[in-house]
This record gives structure tokens, C-alpha cells and sequence, in this order.
């Protein structure tokens, strides 16, 4: 048992807050508040440090998808760091999990995807891909081309680059971001952007901003245009259907690379292995972590299709990489999780019972009257809260004050459901039963009418 385990939550708080600085956290707010402390965790449920036991609707941060708690990984970690805790893949040199690893995802993997490149997390996979695309174009003549084309509200991670590649305004503020040679169109979120269009005239039209800005840009600057298949921290935005067929054609029409980043997406959440799948799109290179390792350890990487690795294989060295570099002990995990996956057919699971039994639930939220779209694709969906569904409103004050009340009314009904502004999204660990999908369901229809009768107290809707 950990030491730390057995101190008194106020005394926990305390040192938190004393010496932890959190990510994403107004620190003295939190101060004031108190932090929650987890202790453990299994299958699909939290404890606390108060001994409560709260239903995780979030994966952890979007990432425990074989769920908690699944000693088999544990042990390939320590087996493997027994054996060799940690060595490089740099000066000529590889190791047994990163060997086995990269032929598991080139197996797992749609057609032409046979090489990766490792990184530690999502933010530092999506650095790669912006080096490595300027890479691949600088190496076959053309390094005018590198400009790469996000979309607004995308997040594809937190450092210097790959915040650039994202697209939240209060991120770029810090830091003064974006880093050159990155723009952003619009994101396909029919609710807030829609106007009078319809979702299928407005996913269209959407993506052809893609096609605009190529042309305003020129061919010959465009590297690449990156997107998650569903956007995740953005509010488990799912486009019209028109949308990805459309921007699949603008990018087979011009000479430029799709990434798509399946840093969420991907290992089963959208109830394929990845999103793109699910999308019917065809990327050149796709970002993966999260639930490549379902959390258990860091690892993430860059997949990369056959034609780039070609060309990368045979141009200059390409100057980059990290220490840990498909890790040993991450690796080793990783391959345990997709072998549970795999062997469990989870992946399956969430395509053809918890993903469908979700989605008739989840719509039925739709009718609740703070609710205005309930949207939900595989194992990830969400909400939006309105005051006049009609009008597609927002509530008066300020943006996501709805959003924040909804959620901790979620968590006293222990449920961990996340507020994006005022949309609610959840993406539990993939092995949900619908048992538990009705219990899920059940702690969201209370807190939604929790917290329409403080909204109403509070005149923020009528009726
Ligand atoms: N791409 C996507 C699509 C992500 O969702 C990253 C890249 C970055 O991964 P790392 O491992 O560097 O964090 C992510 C991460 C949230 C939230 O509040 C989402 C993420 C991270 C932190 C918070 O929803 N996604």
C-alpha cells in the first residue's frame, strides 16, 4: 500500500495545494475548494478518498478503455521492467516491445499503414507530424509546402506545436501561439455555427472552407490538413454526414496530406479500431495514444502510411525524436491492452451492442427541456444545454456557467460527466454493459433536472 494512501484527505489537499500545479486548473480556486483525491479504481468505478464510489463516464481523460483495474497489464510492466526497464530505439538500436509493438499496429492498422514513429503523449506525437510532414515535402522538392490547416476549437495537445495546431483562442493567448505557417477554418458544429442551413448543406459547405483556403493559400504552401474524425475535447462534436466524404474529396483533388488525429478516436471509441474507419476517410499519417495503452502508461506515436515512410526511409535523417521513444515498459503495456481488446472483441462490443444501445438512450435525452442536440457516435456523445431550443440559444452570462452546474450536480449523482461550455459530453471506459449505460443514463436525467430547477430559480430560462 502507498504511504500516501493512508493520510487524511484535508492533509492531502493541503500538500496538493501546497505543491502541485495542475493542469488546465485556476490554482487558488481550487485551493479554496479542495481537490477530489481518487484512490482507486476498477472496472468502471472510482473511489475516492472519502470512500465514495462514482461511475466514470470519462475513461479516465478519454483513455481507459479497457476499463480499471485489469491486472495483466500490471504484470507486463513489471515483467518488462525486470527485464529491461528502459533502453533507446535511437543510434541503430530497437528493443523486443518496440519491435513487437509496431508490428501489432501495422496489423491492427486499415491497409498502407506499416511504420510508426513513437512519442510519449498525444502532444508530442502531433509535433512529429509537423515536423514530419514539412520533412516529407522539403524531401521530395517541395519545401514551400508547410503550411498545415487545423480547424478553430480542434485540440491536438498542449505544447508549443501542437497547441498551434489546435484551435482554442485561450490557449494561443498564452504563449503567443500559433507558431508560423498554421491556420484554422471553421469546425463542423452544426448547433452553433448552423445558422438556417440544414446539417448536410452546412457540413458541405464547411468543408469546402478546406478548398478555399488551399486556394487562397496556393497548392503549392499546403502540407497538410489535420482533424480529429469526432472532435473530442471540443465538445464530442459529430459533423453532418456530408462533411468527411467532402473534405476526403478536396484532399484526394489537391496534392495534400490528411492527418487525422486519433489520439481519442482511435482503439475502439468510435466502435471501430480507429475513427477514420468510422468516417470512411483515408488518412496519410494518424496520431494515436490514449487508449493505445487505455492510460495504464504513457505512449503515443505517429502511424504512417507506406508512401511517406517511403520517402522519409530514403531522404536525409530525419532529426528528431524523444527519450522515450516507444518506452519498453509503455510498449510492453500497450501490446497487453490491444491483445485484451483484440481477444475480448471490446472493439466489436462498442460497434454492435453498447455503441447502439448508447446512441437509443443518449437520443432519447434530446426531449429533456434543457437539452437542445444529443449527438453520439461509438462510445463517445454529448449534449448541448440551451434555453430555447428553437433558437438554438445560449444562456444569458457567461458562456459554460450552465455547463460547470451541470457537471457538479453529475458528480454529487456520481457520475464523472465533463462540461465543454455548455455542452456535456461523456466517453466511458469501452466495456460498458447496458445495465450500466442505464445507470449512466439515469444520473444524467437527474442531474439535467437538478439543474433545471436551479436555471429556472434563476431565471436563466422560462417556463
Ligand atoms: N489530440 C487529441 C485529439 C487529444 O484529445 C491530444 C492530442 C494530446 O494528447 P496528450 O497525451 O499530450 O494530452 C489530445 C488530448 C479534455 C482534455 O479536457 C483532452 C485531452 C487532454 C487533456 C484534456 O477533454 N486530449
Amino acid at each position: 500500500m502507498n504511504q500516501t494512501n493512508q493520510l487524511p484527505t484535508e492533509e492531502l489537499q493541503a500538500l496538493d495545494a501546497a505543491h502541485h500545479m495542475h493542469p488546465f486548473t485556476a490554482g487558488a480556486e481550487l485551493a479554496k475548494k479542495g481537490v477530489r483525491v481518487i484512490k482507486s479504481a476498477s472496472g468502471l468505478t472510482l473511489t475516492d478518498s472519502e470512500g465514495e464510489q462514482i461511475m466514470d463516464g470519462m475513461a479516465g481523460l478519454w483513455c481507459v478503455n479497457i476499463g480499471y483495474g485489469r491486472t495483466e497489464l500490471a504484470e507486463a510492466a513489471y515483467r518488462q521492467m525486470q527485464e529491461l526497464p528502459y533502453y533507446n530505439t535511437f543510434f541503430q538500436s530497437t528493443h523486443v516491445p518496440a519491435v513487437m509493438l509496431a508490428r501489432d499496429l501495422a496489423d491492427i492498422a486499415p491497409a498502407g499503414f506499416n511504420q510508426v514513429f513513437y512519442a510519449g503523449s498525444g502532444s508530442e506525437a502531433n509535433d512529429t507530424n509537423i515536423r514530419l510532414v514539412r520533412h516529407y515535402w522539403a524531401s521530395v522538392g517541395q519545401p514551400d509546402k508547410s503550411v498545415i490547416i487545423s480547424r478553430k476549437n480542434a485540440y491536438h495537445g498542449s505544447s508549443v506545436g501542437s497547441a498551434s495546431l489546435g484551435g482554442m483562442t485561450p490557449m494561443h493567448k498564452q504563449g503567443g501561439l500559433p507558431i508560423k505557417d498554421i491556420v484554422h477554418i471553421d469546425q463542423p458544429d452544426w448547433w452553433s455555427l448552423g445558422g438556417d442551413q440544414s446539417p448536410a448543406e452546412f457540413g458541405r459547405l464547411t468543408a469546402l472552407q478546406l478548398e478555399q483556403k488551399i486556394e487562397e493559400l496556393g497548392e503549392h504552401r499546403v502540407a497538410a490538413f489535420i482533424a480529429e474524425p469526432v472532435q473530442g475535447a471540443g465538445g464530442v462534436i459529430v459533423p453532418p454526414e456530408t462533411y468527411w466524404p467532402e473534405i476526403q474529396r478536396i484532399c484526394d483533388a489537391h496534392e495534400i496530406l490528411l492527418i487525422a488525429d486519433e489520439v481519442i478516436c482511435g482503439f475502439g471509441r468510435t466502435g471501430n479500431w480507429f475513427g477514420s474507419e468510422t468516417m470512411g476517410i483515408k488518412p496519410d499519417i494518424m496520431t494515436i495514444a490514449k487508449g493505445l495503452s487505455s492510460g495504464y502508461a504513457p505512449i503515443a506515436g505517429s502511424l504512417v502510411s507506406d508512401h511517406i515512410a517511403e520517402v522519409v526511409s530514403t531522404a536525409e535523417e530525419f532529426n528528431h525524436g524523444y527519450t522515450y521513444s516507444g518506452h519498453p515498459v509503455s510498449a510492453a503495456v500497450a501490446r497487453e491492452n490491444l491483445r485484451i481488446l483484440r481477444e475480448e472483441k471490446i472493439v466489436e462490443h462498442v460497434r454492435e451492442k453498447a455503441g447502439p444501445y448508447l446512441h437509443s438512450r443518449w437520443s432519447e435525452l434530446a426531449e429533456h427541456p434543457l437539452v437542445g442536440e444529443a449527438k453520439s457516435t461509438g462510445l463517445m456523445a454529448s449534449i448541448v444545454l440551451t434555453p430555447d431550443k428553437a433558437r438554438r440559444a445560449a444562456f444569458p452570462g457567461k458562456e459554460g456557467a450552465v455547463g460547470v452546474r451541470c457537471r457538479e450536480r453529475s458528480y454529487a449523482n456520481k457520475l464523472i460527466m465533463r462540461a465543454v461550455g455548455d455542452r456535456m459530453v461523456i466517453s466511458p471506459p469501452l466495456i460498458i454493459q447496458p445495465e450500466e449505460i442505464d445507470i449512466l443514463i439515469e444520473r444524467v436525467v437527474q442531474s439535467l433536472d437538478e439543474t433545471l430547477a436551479e436555471c429556472r430559480k434563476e431565471g436563466l430560462i422560462n417556463g
